[in-house]
């Protein structure tokens, strides 16, 4: 496997030359972040990524994300002009080295989370979801940091709407007419679409989540074979699915060659519904077994990009959400630490 390590790119408070000095890590996992959604990014802002991660002997090999325009999402017919957009970022993401690229298909929202700063037993604090927390969210009045857009509130409203003629199985057609354009760019020019699930894997706000169980990957990989159609396995965002088998489906994707890119993070369930808080990474921490979920990839043959996914702040941190330093640092070392024994094996 290789490791990698988010960093959003040159404003990110996080240097990297502290991210070099994390054992083992191969590289930054980044994207263009001052394009608007759907625009074309420039060979020069790639470049650039390239070679300040270069300089200090990281590569750049996958990106997190290209987001999908929304009119994709909803099947407008604009979408064919934001799916040639997002041809050309694939095209010059290839040129300058990408081979992975990350992206999302949940409607309007990305994550979501009911608190930022739950505090844990610790002391630490990290993200977490409630769900009697949830039934008081109002979509109109959210804003949380690290989504790829955040609209103004009418915005929000006539986005809303517009999803309300959407279903499950019209999203999804939505999608696959997106994939049917973008595989065979992907194939032809080497780079593997690996699809996030979404977090959490159910329904928000009456909006259609389709990317949520394992039921729904194999409709999507049945639709499109090509393997360049594959996954990010994000074990916090399945995990908090509690039907999800994450050891089982991390098996059967890996032995397909459907997983390019794992997210390892663990989660601790926090009553007898749905909600949880997101832990160190240890198996010990969580409700996850990190162990077993690791074991099972690496015996049924994947050897892709791996990163460690959202820490907590600990040591007085205050990071971004989910993505300060030291406990990510932490749980490399840890995730160093499973691959290495298992690949051993
Ligand atoms: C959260 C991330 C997601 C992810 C997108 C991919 O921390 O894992 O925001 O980057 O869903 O498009």
């Amino acid at each position: 496997m290789k490791l990698t390590f988010r960093w959003y790119g040159e404003d990110d408070s996080i240097k990297l030359k502290f991210i070099r000095q994390i054992p083992a890590m191969s590289g930054v996992v980044t994207a263009v972040y001052d394009v608007p959604v759907g625009e074309k990014w420039s060979d020069k802002s790639l470049e650039r990524l390239k070679q300040v991660a270069n300089g200090e002997n990281l590569e750049f090999e996958v990106i997190e994300s290209i987001p999908v325009h929304e009119d994709i999402k909803l099947g407008k017919p604009s979408r064919d002009k934001y799916i040639e957009n997002y041809i050309h970022n694939l095209r010059a993401a290839a040129k300058v080295g990408v081979k992975c690229v990350c992206y999302n298909f949940m409607p309007v929202f990305d994550w979501l989370r009911t608190t930022l700063k739950h505090i844990n037993a610790d002391g630490s604090n990290s993200l977490a979801y409630s769900h009697e927390d949830f039934a008081k969210v109002n979509p109109d009045e959210l804003h949380l940091p690290g989504w790829d857009e955040s609209y103004s509130p009418d915005e929000l409203k006539a986005l809303l709407n517009e999803y309300k003629s959407i279903s499950h199985e019209k999203l999804f057609e939505n999608l696959v007419y997106f994939l049917k354009k973008v595989i065979p760019v992907c194939e032809e020019c080497g780079i593997n679409m690996a699809i996030h699930p979404d977090d959490p894997p159910w329904d928000v706000f009456g909006l259609p989540r389709i990317i949520s169980s394992e039921e729904n990957l194999d409709k999507l990989f049945s639709a499109i074979p090509s393997t360049a159609n594959g996954l990010t396995f994000c074990t916090g965002s399945l995990g908090a699915g509690r039907s999800n088998d994450l050891i089982k489906m991390a098996a059967k994707y890996a032995a397909q060659g459907r997983i390019h890119f794992v997210h390892l993070r663990n989660i601790l369930y926090t009553d007898d519904k749905d909600s949880f808080a997101e832990t160190g990474h240890l198996t010990a921490e969580g409700s996850l077994d990190m162990a077993a979920i690791v074991r099972a990839l690496v015996k049924n043959g994947f050897n892709g990009y791996v990163r460690p996914d959202h820490g907590r702040n600990i040591w007085d941190e205050d990071g971004k959400p989910g993505y300060g330093l030291y406990d990510r640092a932490l749980g490399a070392a840890y995730i160093n630490g499973l691959f290495e024994m298992t690949e051993g094996e």
